[in-house]
């Protein structure tokens, strides 16, 4: 099944580029998205992949590449994980079989990858940001390209697109936004925009209220407050449902809509319209995640993404039982259910996720302490800030965010948590490379980007039992910000014990003694090395390895012994060498003058691409291959010499 690769439809068979589907007539594109539909669902039935916000889009990207003239015309995917039709129409159908995987295409728009890709992409909310850059330099280079984002109703929460549309309404550069709205985000989306979208939009809306609501507000006047609260909701669906989008009206686009996004027609022909109308403007289009497969239309979160074979009329998993040895909870699982144990110890304990509540595991909190639990939409810089408002006021608040999100947030972690000396605890998530979704997701900064800032704890657990009590740790100390980083993926599947222990701050473990090379690690990359030690032993070489838990602060009592009983150190970590763990007890030793070498294993200086966890792993040298051959070559004479 490796290579396997649907056979295409008529006449997706013969669309080698977008400019084959142009020569198509009208009446043919609803057959065209037939069969792009049927391509995608049986290609990631074996392969995986995103899936649902593909399937919502397949009547768009037909109509967009149809009426545009791509690549000339540029076109931009918020997100980019809905753009498997976008990449099938665009020359990369034969190779899609490789999707996500080693070497292979890459699951998002890449502008290295094709000319169609107008702009590389992964994280939410910057398409309008970078269209308007397009749309001023075609002005500025006074050519006459059209310019188009794509957005969803989720990306539409982050604040750049607003910071963007504020922008773009003053500048009246001529492009065209399209508002996806399927009301989704990967989980049912959040937030006071999703009622406005949903006023908009609703049939009840349209049909009766539009009619009779101003007679309605008439009589409501001096009616009581359960009334009046009737009134007021009636009142935000009025003006909705008479002057649709006049937020964004308010923000300088025209706006037109809604549209029913899987009617290709109707779409083509508002496009064509559309591409004539200047200046700033908006097309709200209504579309189903999931459309076509029924499955993904009923339940749209578990389908959002795929990572193992199913089958393809009934969605019914067809992966393998795992053969390989046992392994534990998800660490994001892990986190979720002591989060919930702590909570239930401790009112104070307050949750915060940034619209992943299903992918760092906090339905459970969720569920079990609502009114302490907060999804706050695709807002990171907004979700830490409100924690720090959260902690301010005495609350212990857990900020569940991914390491390459909290990017996104480094100024709100500095200036609102840090300076003040705000205890806010970061549960960063997919912390080291993050697999198939490549490069815009690998979380390998977040070591350097928060060592640096003064008052902060970095930690990384080697395995569940230490994730546990590090978050009891951190729930229990108030004089320093935290941040617990743990990787996508399973734990090591110990025994772990009940209830929570105190973890001494800034000390590390040893694991095992050994002679003369030192390994010190830090994080669940640990357990590398006890695979490299069954190889290592066997050539009779014994190195010492050491659990450091700590990036900051460093374990130095721990490292001065070591620095004193080994000729050798190794340092290994899933984040970048450049200013990480490694390179904190090199500072540390280099100040001190240790004597011994020192070997620093990390991602180097450059974009590591999309792969397995442990195929980047291996090319990196951060694998047990590469344990053992940092491990050999200390030994060897040229290097004592
Ligand atoms: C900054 C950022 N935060 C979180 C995510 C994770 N994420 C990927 S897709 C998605 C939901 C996007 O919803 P929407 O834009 O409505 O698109 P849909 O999937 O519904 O088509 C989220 C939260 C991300 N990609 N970027």
């Amino acid at each position: 099944m490796e290579d396997y690769l649907p056979t295409p439809g008529p006449l997706l068979k013969d669309i080698k580029t977008p400019a084959d589907l142009r020569k198509l007539k009208p009446n043919q594109l609803q057959q065209v998205c037939d069969e792009l539909r049927d391509f995608i669902i049986d290609l990631v039935s074996v392969h995986g992949g995103h899936f649902g916000a593909s399937l919502g889009v397949v009547e768009l990207t037909v109509a967009l590449h149809y009426i545009y003239q791509t690549p000339k015309d540029l076109l931009l995917w918020d997100v980019g994980h809905q753009a498997y039709g976008h990449k099938i129409l665009t020359g990369r159908r034969d190779q899609f079989h490789t999707n996500r995987r080693y070497k292979g295409i890459s699951g998002f728009p890449k502008r290295s990858e094709s000319e169609y890709d107008a702009f590389g992409v992964g994280h939410s909310s910057t398409s309008i940001s970078a269209a308007l850059g397009m749309a001023v330099a075609r002005d500025l280079n006074q050519t006459d390209k059209k310019v188009v984002a794509v957005i969803g109703d989720g990306a539409m929460t982050g604040g750049m697109a607003f910071e963007a549309m504020n922008n773009a309404g003053a500048l009246k550069s001529d492009m065209l936004v399209i508002l996806n709205d399927n009301n989704m985000s990967i989980d049912p989306n959040v937030g006071a925009l999703k009622e406005y979208l949903a006023d908009i939009t609703t049939t009840k809306t349209f049909n009766k209220m539009r009619d009779e609501i101003y007679d309605l507000l008439g009589h409501l006047k001096g009616a009581g407050t359960a009334m009046r609260k009737v009134g007021s909701r009636l009142e935000k669906a009025a003006m909705a449902a008479i002057t649709p989008g006049s937020l964004f009206h308010a923000l300088g686009f025209k706006y037109y809509g809604p549209v029913d996004g899987h009617n290709v027609e109707t779409l083509r022909r508002h496009l064509e319209d559309l591409r004539e109308v200047k200046g700033p403007k908006l097309l709200h289009i209504v579309t189903v995640k999931g459309k076509g497969f029924a499955p993904a239309e009923r339940e749209q979160t578990k389908w959002h993404a795929q990572s193992s074979p199913f089958d393809k009329i009934t969605g019914k998993s067809l992966a393998k039982p795992s053969s390989g040895p046992k392994k534990g909870p998800k660490y994001q699982d892990v986190f979720g259910d002591a989060l919930v144990e702590l909570a239930a110890k401790n009112e104070n304990i307050v949750a915060i996720t940034p619209a992943m509540p299903s992918g760092s595991s906090l339905w459970p909190m969720m569920n079990t302490f609502p009114e302490r639990s907060f999804d706050v939409g695709i807002a990171e810089q907004h979700a830490v800030t409100f924690a720090a408002g959260l902690a301010a006021e005495g609350k212990k608040a857990f900020s569940a965010i991914y390491s390459t999100f909290l990017q996104r947030a480094y100024d709100q972690v500095i200036h609102d948590v840090v300076i003040q000396k705000l205890p806010v605890v970061f549960c960063i998530d997919r912390a080291g490379f993050a697999g198939a979704d490549g490069p815009t997701h690998h979380g390998l900064y977040d070591v350097s980007y928060l060592r640096a800032i003064p008052n902060m704890i970095v930690s990384s657990p080697m395995n569940e039992q230490e994730l546990r009590d590090m978050m009891y740790t951190a729930s229990e100390y108030n004089e320093a910000a935290w941040a617990i980083r743990y990787p996508r993926g399973n734990s090591t599947g110990m025994d772990v014990r009940e209830g929570f222990q105190w973890m001494e701050i800034g000390k590390g473990r040893e694991i095992r003694k050994g002679e003369g090379v030192a390994i010190l690690s830090f994080g669940p990359i640990g357990n590398y090395v006890t695979e490299a030690f069954d190889v290592l032993d066997a050539e009779g070489v014994r190195p010492g390895h050491y659990d450091m838990r700590y990036a900051k602060p460093l374990d130095t009592e721990l490292l001065d012994r070591v620095a004193a009983e080994y000729d050798h150190l190794i340092t290994i970590e899933d984040g970048t060498r450049l200013g990480g763990f490694g390179s904190a007890v090199s500072e540390y030793l280099m100040q001190r003058g240790a004597d011994c070498s020192l070997t620093i294993l990390g991602i180097p200086d450059r974009i590591v691409e999309h792969g397995t966890q442990r195929e980047l792993h291996d090319e990196v040298g951060i694998g047990p291959d590469g344990i053992v051959q940092a491990v050999r070559s200390c030994l060897e004479p040229s290097f004592r010499s």
